[in-house]
């Protein structure tokens, strides 16, 4: 017989035996309903760590948890397969990026395979492959016809020693993070794609999605977003034909406003400054703030400054002449890059006014009585009454927002507008290990879009990178040599590529029909798949990942793609994998292996503890004791069944039987079964509570130690031990599969674990104990209770208190007293307060 618990054996026996039976394989032409489970894919750098290994424990515990439950599962899995890694190895291998990554792929695959993960395989995708990259192409030409994908002149970092633009992330404290040479800005024509026309959807729907997804990720994408309520109003610069439009939320400080702020890029400013004997102490000013990044210059400690341009606009509402001045802290990019100036009200204009000496004058005050009387030298930025005013003065501050928006446009002085932090999303990069964009250029026709029937532009195969990092497209005479699409004659290809975040925008719906050659994804195979039910992934990706691919999911609609308004209804962000306090990483030198925990323990114990240790979304701490813990867990279970096996029958977990028969222990066993059931899938389906769920099926096993040798006796005895032995194996079956699958097979059991479904409880078995108690409050029924019979007087008291009905009579009442009859009746005394 074989005895020991060896998981490696067995788990490689089952996850062949799972293909052979293509048991994860799924259609849409299917009767059952549908369930997609989805975990954020992988880019392919090397190795699976720990964090992956969480990840997509988690994703497999809901697809086999919902496949039990009886729906159509689909769990797919592919490569983010696109990057800068890529060409970074090539460049040190001397080889191709996609040599790299076809190999990290085929590894890591093997290690995932390892895992038992439930994938359907044959759905896998990878993005460097044209057979995808064909389909972003396609949807960027249709995105171009459509006016949802432009081109215009950019700002990027560019590198001069390297002579190549970096991303963001590439720029450390100001310079290049491969050569360290100073990096400067360069204007570029890029290509954007318009994500603020959806801006005000992708608010609205995030109402829908707070159902689904954690608050914090709503909060997050509100505030990306950044809806402004307001208005632009236009000030005469004196002297001059010409006029500033500032955006402002509150037109209702107008009055007060002493001075205009210009962002250092604002178009009038070479005008404004032409005649200036102070040009070039102005001119450094600006330099030197326009080379700062993005975020020094919106933090909020950040040094205000400024320089006069030594020409004045007018109030339009108090024709007084105010200073235009350029500050540092205006930024071009938002709302009109100027900014009517109210110090009394703004701190940022209030620092800007101390500092230059400019005036601060008060127009809205405290309401009498109320709130803090303002200090010196500090904005009063909340509503109030109107002074100093005009017409306007006496009003509720509130009220003279409508009112002076209103006055200001019957005037033609201004209009009601809306402003989004959102910019358009610029795709464009200049690196090679991405999707080509599908563009020629030709002398004479201009920009012009390569045509469906040519695509994919593939990305060449022979292809060297260069040592200092270039994209090798540019000098690649066989790639961007062409003939233009529309004159035939002589024509050069775009050599940028795209934004790897394309890719991630759309696979989703590519997972629903993976092979088609003709087309993205048939309406029918996206209609019944998506959207996805549960998605699995890093809180890092709560902006712009999500953000991109809701943005994509509604512009494909709109393209008549898709029939959903939203890509992910529920939203499931994880913690990270901790080592010694410490988020594991290479750099810190923390990393635990997968691989090694699986040759050492088997994948069944790194999938306990991952689930074990902490609750889906809290941090995961690493710990050798716990996943030891988990290796004993699975030890004694199998010992246990082992042990048990001669009397086992297959009779399913939960079997039916004639409780009125059974004896004391006997019916002890059989309610915690039950009572085990009824708790693990509430914990596992409604809350996604891992944890507490394993805690259940390991006292249940605990149950059936302690009562074996008192039952064994029986027929009815062996039944029920039979039972909750299946009970615990279809419950840890989504968790510990293999081990599981094995056992439930040597039980007597002829299909798969994996394909039976989840056990339903008999609610009689709970109930036999059970006794309905009235609460009253001052002898008035005001709820019930179902309660454990046996249940002590304490308890009885605390659960009635704690009552959600009960609560809402208590409030501002004092208890005087309780009176408990056992089993019958908890009245209440109370009295005001
Ligand atoms: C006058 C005013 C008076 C303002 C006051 C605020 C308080 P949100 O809510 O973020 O949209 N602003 C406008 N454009 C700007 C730019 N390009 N760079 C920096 N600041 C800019 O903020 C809108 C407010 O931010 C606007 O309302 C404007 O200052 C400033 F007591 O106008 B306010
Ligand atoms: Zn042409």
């Amino acid at each position: 017989m074989n005895s020991k618990y060896r998981p490696l054996e067995i788990e490689r026996k089952w996850q062949q035996k799972w293909e052979q039976d293509q048991s994860f394989l799924v259609t849409h032409n299917d009767h059952r309903p549908k369930y997609y489970v989805l975990e954020m894919f992988p880019y392919p750098s090397g190795r699976i760590h720990m964090g992956h290994v969480r990840n997509y424990s988690i994703g497999d515990v809901v697809a086999r948890l919902k496949r039990m439950q009886g729906y159509n599962v689909i769990h797919p899995m592919g490569w983010d397969a696109f990057g800068l890694p890529a060409e970074n190895a090539a460049i040190k291998n001397k080889s191709h990026p996609a040599k790299w990554t076809y190999e990290n792929i085929s590894y890591m695959r093997s290690e995932l395979k390892k895992l038992g993960y439930s994938y359907d395989w044959t759905r896998e995708l990878a993005t460097c492959h044209p057979g995808y990259y064909k389909w972003e192409q396609l949807f960027f030409l249709k995105f171009l016809e459509k006016g949802l994908v432009y081109r215009k002149k950019a700002p990027v970092n560019w590198c001069p020693t390297c002579m190549t633009v970096l991303a963001n992330e590439q720029v450390e404290a100001g310079v290049c993070w491969r050569c360290d040479s100073a990096v400067e800005k360069k204007e570029l024509s890029q290509w954007f794609l318009r994500i603020t026309s959806y801006a005000e959807e992708l608010l609205e729907c995030l109402d829908k999605l707070s159902q689904g997804w954690p608050e914090r990720v709503v909060a997050m994408q509100k505030n990306w977003i950044g809806k402004s309520t307001g208005m632009e109003i236009d000030f005469r610069v004196h002297d001059s034909e010409r006029s500033v439009k500032v955006f402002t939320t509150r037109q209702d400080t107008i009055f007060g406003a002493t001075f205009m702020s210009l962002a250092p890029e604002h178009p009038l400013v070479p005008e404004l400054i032409r005649d200036s004997p102070d040009q070039d102490r102005i001119q450094d000013f600006i330099n030197r703030v326009t080379r700062m990044d993005q975020i020094s210059r919106t933090a909020e400690n950040l040094e205000k400054e400024g320089v006069f341009t030594g020409k004045y606009c007018l109030n339009p509402v108090t024709k007084e002449k105010m200073p235009i001045y350029i500050a540092n802290f205006v930024l071009v990019e938002y709302g009109t890059g100027a900014v009517m100036a109210v110090p009394a009200h703004d701190q940022r204009d209030m620092e800007f006014a101390l500092k230059y000496d400019l005036p601060v004058k008060m127009v809205v005050s405290p309401p009498e009585g109320q709130g803090p009387v303002p200090e010196p030298e500090m904005a009063y930025v909340e509503p109030g009454i109107m002074v100093n005013s005009g017409e306007f003065n006496g009003m509720d501050s509130q009220k003279a927002k409508e009112a002076i928006a209103d006055y200001l446009e019957a005037k033609g002085l201004g209009k009601k507008t809306v402003n989004y932090r959102l910019r358009d999303w610029n795709i464009s990069r200049q690196r090679f290990w991405g999707a080509p964009i599908p563009v020629i250029y030709c002398e004479k026709c201009g920009p012009v879009p390569v045509p469906e029937k040519d695509l994919p532009v593939i990305l060449p195969q022979e292809a060297q990178m260069p040592e200092d990092g270039r994209s090798p497209l540019p000098g690649l005479d066989s790639f961007i040599n062409v003939s233009c699409p529309q004159c035939s004659g002589p024509a050069r290809r775009e050599t940028d590529t795209m934004d790897t975040f394309v890719e991630s925008s759309w696979y989703f719906a590519r997972y629903a029909d993976a092979r088609n050659e003709t087309e993205p994804f048939s309406l029918e195979a996206a209609n019944y798949w998506l959207p996805v039910d549960q998605y699995i992934g890093g809180i890092e990706h709560a902006i712009l990942h999500l953000l991109y691919s809701r943005f994509f999911v509604k512009a494909l609609r709109d393209l008549g793609y898709l029939k959903i308004d939203e890509p992910f209804s529920n939203l499931l962000t994880q913690g990270m994998v901790l080592k010694d306090g410490a988020k594991m990483s290479k750099s810190k030198g923390n990393v635990v292996d997968p691989d090694e925990m699986i040759s050492r323990y088997g994948a069944d114990t790194v999938r306990l503890f991952c689930l074990f240790a902490s609750p889906p979304e809290k941090d995961l701490e690493w710990s050798d004791s716990a996943i030891e813990g988990s290796y004993r867990f699975l030890n004694r279970l199998w010992r246990l069944v082992l042990e048990l096996l001669p009397h086992l029958e297959p009779v399913g977990p939960c079997a039916p039987l004639d409780h009125s028969l059974l004896d004391e222990n006997e019916k002890k066993l059989w309610t915690k079964e039950h009572e085990t059931v009824q708790k693990v899938t509430r914990d596992m389906l409604e809350k996604f509570q891992f944890n507490t769920a394993i805690a259940g099926a390991m006292e249940l096993v605990n149950a059936v130690y302690q009562s074996k040798d008192d039952l064994l006796d029986s027929p009815s005895g062996k039944k029920i031990i039979s039972s909750a032995v299946s009970s615990v194996l279809t419950i840890l079956a989504p968790i510990t599969p293999h081990i599981c699958e094995e056992l439930w097979r040597r039980i007597g059991y002829s299909r798969f674990l994996s394909q039976s479904s989840w056990p339903d409880y008999d609610p009689g078995a709970l109930l036999q104990d059970q006794v309905l108690v009235v609460i009253q409050v001052n002898g008035k029924l005001r709820s019930k209770l179902s309660v454990p019979a046996d249940i002590s007087r304490q308890e009885l008291e605390k659960l009635a208190l704690d009552d959600e009905k009960i609560q809402k009579y208590l409030q501002g009442q004092m208890v005087a007293k309780i009176v408990v009859i056992p089993q019958k009746l908890v009245n209440i005394v109370v009295r005001p307060q």
